[in-house]
């Protein structure tokens, strides 16, 4: 590192002294907190993604966000230059750097990284690092700070993208090292133009709705109501009423949004009696997450939930169908060999019911820990690896050597059976690569996909949610003295560490019929999470009160 690069970071990194007594780690999905500790760490992360930039010689995106976190918090997310997670190799790094106590200690830190990893910073091209943020009152200084990071690696360039969804930014920093075109509208367009495509593609007869059947989508209070609010307009063949926008005045993810929705089970802010029947669907903070919702009736705050699982579930069904018609040897032989290997990637919190209907299809089920990052890793395995969290997480990859096989087919079909169900199913499967967003989960995208294949199907959401029935399930969270106690394995299936914890959580769990249990502590807030099924609600609720307060006996305040 020349002289001049040193005294800039020094310079720079002594108006970002970090927060006393705080140990900050990358988590689940980048840093989270409190907004007020957070100038230090977003202007570090800024370094961080500048560093990458260099290494990778891509663009690097930075977002600003904390997704489903109440509006108090904030947090920042790296996203790689193929659009996904930051690479899990950089995330010790990561987290030295958020945590050095002074300039020097930093600047060191930085030294000894760029030469084990290689990176020559002395004369090395320009590059660019997208950044956004989401509505919350802290972003645009926490934005600012993220750019002065970025500015301390001589080179490095921030692009302010203004106020972006999370997958928005993800699938521009995607398309911009693919060399497409990559503005805010051109993610509109393509989302536009490929629901169109798939509604064109409708089978004649098929018992589609008309547009009177509107869906309500729940905003969260944050950026996805507003954007949706947009993409709307570009839209033919969907009805949607956008509630909790942000503009009514009321607070970002409470008592709103996916997280809300999928945990209480409970109508959210907004919504009432008016809604009874309608299909509902809930975006949280960001927009990276999407589940659905029914009110069943008037006299009641319980909603039915249809979430991640349910649209993984739809996905797959709509999926293994369309290659189903693609391969059958009517008017060419398109079955010239190739297998296409279709996956489904879930985690302990998928729902006991969805993983046995998955499998009853047929279908390959694998499992990774909580986090985009470890589900999106396994699914990019497959030529079409389908992922979803039960939060409503989630998307579909489609590998380079199945979109080619595609794209071949297409060519091979519309020269002999134009027009051919198998031609439409080819043109169909092109039309969700195109729509979804292979990035990283995307609300936005998955709305319009879920909405496409209902139409497709002509199936009603209740229709939708009868495709099996969820296993009652209870989520709780238990604060404790520290939460980094708890170690699991086996894709969070069981407790290591502290030892007993496991056996306890066993015997709870042996005295339900169809009782599964676990808990682990999250990477996004700072809790335990307890998850429990049971064969009904009063034994999930009861399994998961008692492992909540086998916890807290053991982990929480008092048993100190
Ligand atoms: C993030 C991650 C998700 C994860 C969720 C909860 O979502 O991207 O993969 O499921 O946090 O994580 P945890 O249980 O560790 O707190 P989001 O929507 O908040 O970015």
């Amino acid at each position: 590192m020349n002289e001049d690069q040193r005294s800039l970071l020094l310079s720079s990194s002594s108006r970002f002294p970090p927060p006393q007594g705080v140990k900050l780690s990358y988590g689940t999905a980048g840093f989270r907190a409190d907004a007020s500790i957070l100038q230090s760490t977003v202007y570090r992360v800024g370094i961080l993604a500048a560093l990458r930039a260099v290494k990778t010689q891509s663009v690097i995106g930075l977002m600003i966000t904390a997704s489903h976190n109440k509006v108090s918090d904030n947090g920042i997310k790296v996203a790689d230059p193929s659009g996904g997670m930051l690479s899990q190799d950089w995330e010790p790094f990561a987290d030295t750097l958020a945590n050095a106590c002074d300039p020097q200690q930093l600047v060191q830190l930085i030294t000894d990284f760029v030469e084990n990893e290689n990176i020559t910073l002395d004369g090395a091209k320009s590059v660019e690092i997208l950044v956004a943020r989401d509505t919350r009152p802290s972003g645009e200084s926490l934005l600012e700070a993220a750019k002065q990071g970025i500015c301390s690696i001589i080179g490095a360039v921030a692009l302010d993208m203004g106020i972006l969804t999370t997958p928005t930014l993800h699938w521009m920093v995607r398309a911009r090292n693919k060399g497409v075109k990559a503005s805010e509208i051109d993610y509109f367009e393509q989302l536009s133009s490929s629901f169109r495509c798939l509604l064109e593609l409708i089978p004649r007869g098929s018992d589609s709705r008309n547009d009177a059947d509107k869906l309500v989508v729940d905003g969260a209070n944050g950026v996805g109501g507003e954007k949706l609010e947009i993409l709307k307009k570009m839209l033919n063949g969907l009805v949607i009423e956008v509630r909790n926008s942000g503009k009514e005045g009321g607070v970002l993810n409470e008592g709103v949004g996916a997280d809300y929705v999928q945990k209480e089970k409970v109508v959210p802010c907004g919504f009432g009696s008016q809604d009874v029947g309608i299909r509902c669907a809930s975006l949280d903070g960001d927009a990276d997450r999407l589940v659905y919702f029914i009110l069943p009736s008037k006299s009641s705050r319980k909603i039915e939930l249809v979430d991640g699982d349910k649209i993984l579930s739809l996905f797959a069904v709509f999926i293994k169908e369309q290659l189903s018609i693609l391969n059958k040897k009517r008017n060419v032989n398109v079955n010239d060999g190739y297998q296409c290997c279709l996956g489904i990637v879930q985690t302990a919190y998928a729902n006991g019911a969805s993983t046995d209907y998955l499998k009853q299809l047929g279908l390959e089920v694998i499992f990774t820990p909580t986090g985009v990052k470890y589900l999106h890793e396994k699914a990019a395995q497959y030529d079409i690896g389908i992922y979803f969290e039960a939060n409503g997480h989630g998307t579909i990859l489609f590998s380079e050597q199945f979109l080619r096989w595609l794209e071949a087919k297409i060519t091979e079909l519309s020269d002999v059976a134009k027009g051919s169900e198998q031609h439409k199913a080819a043109l169909r499967l092109l039309a969700v690569t195109e729509l979804i967003n292979q990035a990283v989960g995307d609300a936005l995208s998955g709305v319009l996909l879920v909405e496409a294949i209902l139409q497709h199907m002509g199936w009603s959401i209740e229709k939708w949610s009868k495709l099996y029935e969820d296993l009652p399930s209870r989520q709780l969270k238990v604060k404790v003295v520290d939460r980094t106690a708890v170690v699991t394995a086996n894709a969070e299936t069981v407790v290591v560490t502290p030892p007993g914890i496991q056996e306890a959580i066993n015997a709870e769990t042996a005295k339900y019929p169809r009782g599964r249990c676990f808990i682990r502590p999250s990477g996004t807030e700072d809790v335990i999470r307890v998850y429990a099924e049971a064969s009904s609600e009063n034994a999930a609720d009861s399994l998961a009160n008692s492992v909540a307060k086998l916890v807290d006996q053991k982990l929480g305040f008092d048993s100190y």
